[in-house]
């Protein structure tokens, strides 16, 4: 309801405006020859008006349907349709302005609103307008009676074109007002337009639309081939021949040429011959149909709510009518026909098949089909009038040969590399394109090379506008209601329903993707759901495989648990028993355990068992020494963490000692040691431990600690222990003489003593502590103890290596223990091996030279007189030399 109110507001508005704009102009004139008008100094007014309004003025003031001459004042302009900066009102204004024309003011705000285009359409409906319909003759009229029409609207055409022919009386003045040509010669730039449209246009590219109509069998498919195959069409193109013999629908097809850039959609349509049928009338209804068919496809895209950028034009430019060869005159059915499309379409008759008449009836034909055309009043497409001369010329030349007499052929003649359509007689041959044969050179270059432009022009402003024209025309209700017009109710309905069926089509369509959208989501809802489920289920099953595990660990964590206890409930047993038997069942359940800690994964573990192997070996018996912990120890010694193995090198030299003969080992030789015996020994041992910093490096007993449980030493020797060195090492010999001690195989796991023999190597590998040669050095008697004197050749390297070791504190145990070595070997081995090295650290640093000045004497004791004696002397140099300033020297040589 309130478009259709809109509507019929707009169109009352515009006849409004028309009759405004008619009073402004009339009250404009009158104000010019008036003299006090004229005498008044307003330059100003005339120039606010400027050229610009006055071509406003010009298109407008024919249009004035009342002359209202009474009246002098200026007519109320809407300032919404005139804005200031295009017309201005006459500043001065005396005589003072009579009251204005009364218009509603309320049509006068709806017009603003609408667009341009629906002004002009209803303008089209306008009483004033009504009776216009242009043919082509009257559309070049206006085309060549003003310049300044070229680039106006249809509207101004027309409206112009009335202006001309009407308004003789208003010439003179107009043309005082008209716009002035100025020569620019700054560089404003609007030279470029042409420019600027001719690039439009090739980005654009054109379309062009042919239609061949015809009676039956006159060659019209044959002439689309020999018109554009030769050059247009690829081979792949099937010819007629190949397609059908007889057309026998309306067939369109359509083809994008390109040329230097330039783009070309050519649509070829043709059409099924008429006239041979018995009764013909109506024959013409399809192509009429078609014609139209395609305007109203053009007139929808057009008046769309929303319109595309590009409209694809399908509408027909242009129609070569074939006309029988006859040589007498046109049909009737080819008159009637022509007449019945001559509104619609461009029409170029052609005479089809003229090589079947001479050139002499070829003429007469000729002149007699454009006498009847002229008698019948059919309107031909007419020829443009250019500017250009060259073109002029041109067209007059096509116009001579109207109606083209063509001939076509599907039979192509390949000669000198050129393809050339003929027709083969008996007597001689028809070239298609030889212009002394047949016009079709000439029709083809006056369809696309001169005037294809012109055929799309003349088709949309007259043809299209007509049909546009007649089709909203139809619209109007010839009946009246209560004295008011209904023509705008039906053009509202029109546009309401199509509107509406817009609006439905666009609801559909906004339906339908939201539910396509609504399918999508879901869809991806529900996939994604999926996902979650399978991953809620992967990870209910790793927990479960966790919770397993874990449950798995426990179990095994609480039998070690019970284990340990077990272990630990059987030891504080045994602690409370402590015999020797008891005390070994439990050795013997704890050392597996051991073993077993020394596998274990946490390094930290490991590093614990290296630290106390030796305590334990010294409380285990030789067998478990042996085949249980020094496995262990040898593993610990290959760890992988340098924290362990560097634990396990530091023990290694107080392990090995550990295997130095003991009571066990002689057991049928020595008697048991009851608890009073273990009681001495436990007193020296403590004794031993604590010993001075000074004397800890004198006593065998601090290298090699106390064995508990095997009693290395027997009574004699530990009674003797604080005996002289000579029977000591006497007793010691003896020990060793008793467990076979020749074979090191007997001794300890020879893979212990390769590890000890490489153990400086072993240190600079580790890279972790430097001590450990240090240790090395300060358990070396004890492990040359163990191995005895027999073995010593397997110990030698090493000796010298600690002998020769850059630091001093390595030295300095090897210093102080030199004596007790010595009392190990034998006189020989002493002499060649201990003596050398006796010397050096003879002459090295204070700490080294304080240990043998220490135990000089029981070194001295195990040479012989004549080594001995050579010793002596050094040692008055050195109370000479050295004790001037070192008073320990003095204090040790006196002891
Ligand atoms: N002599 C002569 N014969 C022609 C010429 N052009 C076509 N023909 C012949 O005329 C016959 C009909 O040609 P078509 O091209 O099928 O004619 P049409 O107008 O398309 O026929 P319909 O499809 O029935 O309307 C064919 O045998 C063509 O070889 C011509 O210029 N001269
Ligand atoms: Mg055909």
């Amino acid at each position: 309801m309130f478009i259709g109110g809109h509507e019929k507001n707009i169109i009352s508005d515009s006849i409004l405006l028309q009759e405004t704009l008619g009073k402004y102009i009339q009250w404009r004139s009158k104000r010019r020859a008036e003299p006090y008008l004229r005498s008044t100094p307003s330059t100003t007014t005339t120039n606010s008006i400027g050229p610009k309004n006055d071509s406003i003025t010009h298109r407008y003031n024919d249009i004035t349907p009342n002359d209202n001459s009474s009246s002098l004042s200026p007519p109320v302009i809407p300032s919404s349709v005139m804005s200031p900066s295009s017309i201005s009102p006459p500043s001065i204004p005396p005589p003072p302005p009579p009251p204005p024309p009364s218009l509603p003011l309320s049509s006068l705000k709806n017009i603003k609103s609408p667009s341009y285009r629906i002004t002009v359409d209803d303008l089209h409906q306008s009483p004033l307008l009504q009776n216009l319909s242009l043919t082509n003759g009257e559309y070049r009229s206006s085309i060549s009676s003003s310049n300044i029409n070229k680039n106006n609207s249809t509207l101004s055409k027309l409206i112009e074109n009335r202006r001309e022919s009407d308004a003789n009386s208003t010439n003179k003045e107009q043309q005082q007002t008209a716009p002035r040509i100025r020569e620019i010669t700054s560089n404003v730039g609007f030279v470029s337009l042409p420019d600027q449209v001719h690039r439009r246009a090739i980005k654009k590219g054109f379309e062009f639309n042919l239609m061949v109509v015809g009676q039956s069998g006159l060659g019209k498919s044959t002439f689309i081939n020999t018109l554009f195959q030769t050059e247009l069409y690829g081979q792949d193109f099937p010819s007629t021949v190949h397609r059908k013999k007889k057309t026998v629908t309306i067939d369109s097809s359509s083809i994008i040429l390109k040329e230097k850039g330039v783009q070309l959609r050519l649509t070829i349509v043709d059409t099924p011959g008429f006239g041979d049928s018995v009764d013909n009338s109506n024959c013409w209804q399809p192509i009429i149909d078609y014609i139209d068919s395609k305007y109203e496809e053009y007139l929808n895209a057009e008046s769309r709510v929303i319109r595309k950028t590009h409209i694809v034009d399908n509408r027909i430019h242009c129609c070569l009518y074939f006309i029988t060869p006859t040589g007498h005159s046109l049909q009737s059915l080819d008159i009637e026909f022509m007449k019945r499309l001559h509104d619609r379409v461009n029409i170029i008759p052609v005479i089809a098949k003229s090589d079947t008449l001479t050139s002499e009836e070829l003429r007469l034909f000729k002149k007699s089909i454009m006498q009847d055309i002229t008698n019948e009043k059919i309107k031909l497409y007419e020829f443009p009038d250019y500017n250009n001369s060259d073109e002029n010329k041109l067209n007059k030349i096509y116009k001579d040969k109207v109606p083209f007499a063509v001939v076509g052929s599907n039979f192509v003649l390949e000669r000198a590399n050129k393809r050339t359509r003929i027709r083969q007689y008996a007597w001689g041959t028809v070239d298609v394109e030889d212009e002394a044969h047949s016009d079709f050179i000439a029709l083809r270059s006056m369809i696309i090379k001169t005037n294809l432009n012109d055929l799309r022009d003349v088709t949309h402003n007259i043809h299209y506008e007509n049909y546009r024209y007649k089709k909203l025309s139809s619209f109007h209700g010839n009946e009246s209601k209560n004295g008011k017009t209904l023509q705008t109710t039906s053009i509202n309905k029109n546009l309401l329903s199509q509107i509406d069926d817009e609006r439905m089509e666009t609801e559909e369509r906004l339906d339908k993707m939201s539910r396509d959208m609504e399918n999508v989501y879901q869809s991806k809802v529900e996939e994604k759901l999926q996902k979650l489920e399978e991953n809620k289920q992967n990870l209910l099953r790793t927990q479960e495989t966790f919770r397993l595990n874990i449950q798995q660990e426990e179990e095994k964590i609480e039998r070690k648990r019970l284990e340990f206890e077990n272990i630990r409930r059987q030891w504080e047993e045994n602690l409370n028993k402590p015999s020797f038997n008891d005390q070994n069942i439990s050795l013997s359940i704890f050392v597996p355990c051991i073993s077993n800690l020394c596998s274990d994964p946490f390094w930290g573990v490991r590093k614990s068992c290296a630290e106390v192997i030796h305590p334990v070996a010294q409380v285990c018996s030789k067998e478990s020494r042996w085949n249980i912990l020094s496995p262990c120890l040898i593993q610990l010694l290959q760890d992988q963490s340098r924290w362990v193995k560097t634990a396990a090198l530091r023990v290694l030299g107080y392990f090995i000692s550990t295997f130095a003969q003991s009571n066990e080992d002689k057991k049928s030789n020595s008697t048991k040691i009851d608890d009073e015996q273990i009681d001495d020994l436990s007193i020296q041992v403590e004794k031993s431990i604590k010993i001075n910093e000074e004397d800890q490096f004198n006593d065998f007993n601090y290298w090699r600690g106390p064995l508990l449980t095997n009693v290395d030493f027997d009574q004699e020797f530990i009674e003797n222990s604080n005996q002289s060195s000579a029977t000591r090492k006497q007793s010691l010999l003896e020990v060793s003489r008793t467990y076979d001690a020749d074979d090191i195989h007997n001794i300890l796991p020879i893979e212990l003593l390769d590890f000890y023999t490489s153990l400086i190597e072993q240190s600079h590998s580790s890279g972790v502590e430097t001590d450990i040669v240090h240790q090395g050095a300060h358990t070396f008697p004890a492990v040359a103890l163990t191995l005895t004197n027999k073995n010593w050749h397997l110990i030698r390297d090493l000796h010298r290596k600690f002998a020769e070791d850059v630091q001093w504190k390595v030295r300095r145990p090897l210093a102080y223990s030199l004596h007790a070595l010595a009392e190990i070997l034998t006189v020989e081995q002493v002499e060649e091996d201990l003596c050398p090295i006796f010397d050096s650290f003879f002459r090295d640093v204070d700490e080294v030279k304080i240990g043998i000045l220490s135990n000089l004497a029981r070194f001295l004791k195990v040479l012989q007189l004549s080594t001995r004696r050579t010793y002596l002397d050094k040692l008055t140099y050195l109370t000479c030399v050295d004790n001037q300033r070192n008073w320990r020297f003095r204090y040790e040589s006196a002891k």
